[in-house]
């Protein structure tokens, strides 16, 4: 989407100037690896019209490819606003029937998907259209029932209470679907309580079923990661996931075969339990924290480093994005983020 969001303080209501930048969780996560020296693709659909021109623009000239992007020539581009004068910040969306809203399962079978090594899906895309939630239902739901294995799957639940017009109910049921089959899933533990009444992380990570990553996100607080022992690789209910994490992160060891499984929830004694407190900082604008922060873990994912540098990571990252009105900010130098990823627990943060 493209974004506007007031030039001056105060209520947009009462602004004569806008703003115009780009946003979206997805294409936010690409950004932000790309910032920290990944390589990323946003398959994602603009209009060809402007806006869509200058979203295109925008994420090629952050370095993310796009060249899998469709623009579509009967759709606009989705455009949202944000108003962070009265307090906490508000997003409004003018969305509906947007080139986005056009995105569908057969997306699922692009060799850009089948090649990734993860895949990062947004809980938004269930709101937008039917398409877009069989989107992600073909690349969780079906793909966790063990046919087509592919890449790691990772899903952000993030709840826009205002996409939802079946209310928190709705979402609540059908948001709960990707969160149990992708292979990692970061939540808010807020999104958690709103969505199925709990704020406790370990009943967030045992409602979410023995995923091979669970990322329990609190705010300003820090972040519980429950993760499958490396020791127990290959005994949860997702064997080919948590290999899939193992193969990533070099922890594999010989897996045990899934009918010895004996998984006993994503909070049991078969999970290994990593917190990580958040970093202090003076936050401008929180919109786009969340990416950050699942851009930082994935980085960490993808370079093979324990759960707790890739929870300082993810920290890290959301600490740029807290800084700054813009939903995409600048990544912090890996000169910098580095040597914090080795600190001991009492030097950090
Ligand atoms: O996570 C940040 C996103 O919420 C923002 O960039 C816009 O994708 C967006 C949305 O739908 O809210």
């Amino acid at each position: 989407m493209v974004m506007f969001r007031p030039d001056g303080a105060g209520p947009l209501a009462g602004q004569s100037a806008v703003r115009l930048s780009v946003g979206g969780a997805e294409s936010n996560v690409a950004c932000a690896l790309v910032g920290l020296g990944h390589r990323a693709a946003w398959l994602g659909r603009v209009g060809d019209d402007p806006f869509g021109h200058r979203v295109l623009a925008d994420l090629a000239g952050r370095g993310v490819d796009v060249s899998g992007a469709v623009t579509d020539p009967e759709r606009p581009t989705g455009i949202y606003f944000k108003d962070p004068g009265s307090g906490s910040t508000r997003t409004h969306y003018y969305r509906a029937g947007s080139a986005a809203t056009a995105l569908g399962p057969e997306l699922a079978r692009l060799p850009a998907v089948r090649g990734a090594r993860v895949v990062h899906l947004s809980g938004i895309s269930a709101a937008l259209s039917d398409t877009c939630a069989a989107l992600l239902d073909a690349l969780t739901v079906r793909r966790a029932a063990g046919r087509d294995p592919g890449p790691l799957i990772s899903f952000d639940v993030n709840h826009r209470p205002a996409l939802w017009r079946g209310g928190t109910a709705e979402a609540a049921e059908r948001l709960l679907i990707p969160a149990r089959a992708a292979d990692l899933v970061f939540v808010g533990r807020d999104e958690a309580e709103a969505l199925w009444g709990t704020a406790r992380p370990e009943e967030v990570a045992a409602l979410l079923g023995p995923h091979p990553v669970v990322v329990v996100k609190d705010a300003e607080h820090g972040a519980t990661s429950w993760t499958a022992s490396p020791s127990r690789t290959g005994r949860t209910a997702s064997p080919s996931g948590t290999a899939r994490v193992a193969e990533l992160t070099g922890t594999a060891r010989t897996a045990e075969p899934p009918e010895a499984s004996g998984a006993s929830g994503a909070s049991g004694p078969d999970r290994v339990r990593t917190f990580v407190p958040a970093l202090p900082t003076d936050v401008v604008e929180p919109v786009g924290a969340g990416d950050a922060f699942a851009a930082g873990y994935l980085a960490g994912l993808l370079e093979g480093r324990d759960e707790r540098a890739r929870l300082r990571l993810g920290h890290l990252a959301a600490r740029a994005a807290l800084r700054t009105a813009d939903d995409v900010p600048a990544m912090p130098a890996r000169a910098e983020t580095d040597p914090m990823l080795a600190l001991t627990e009492t030097a950090w943060p």
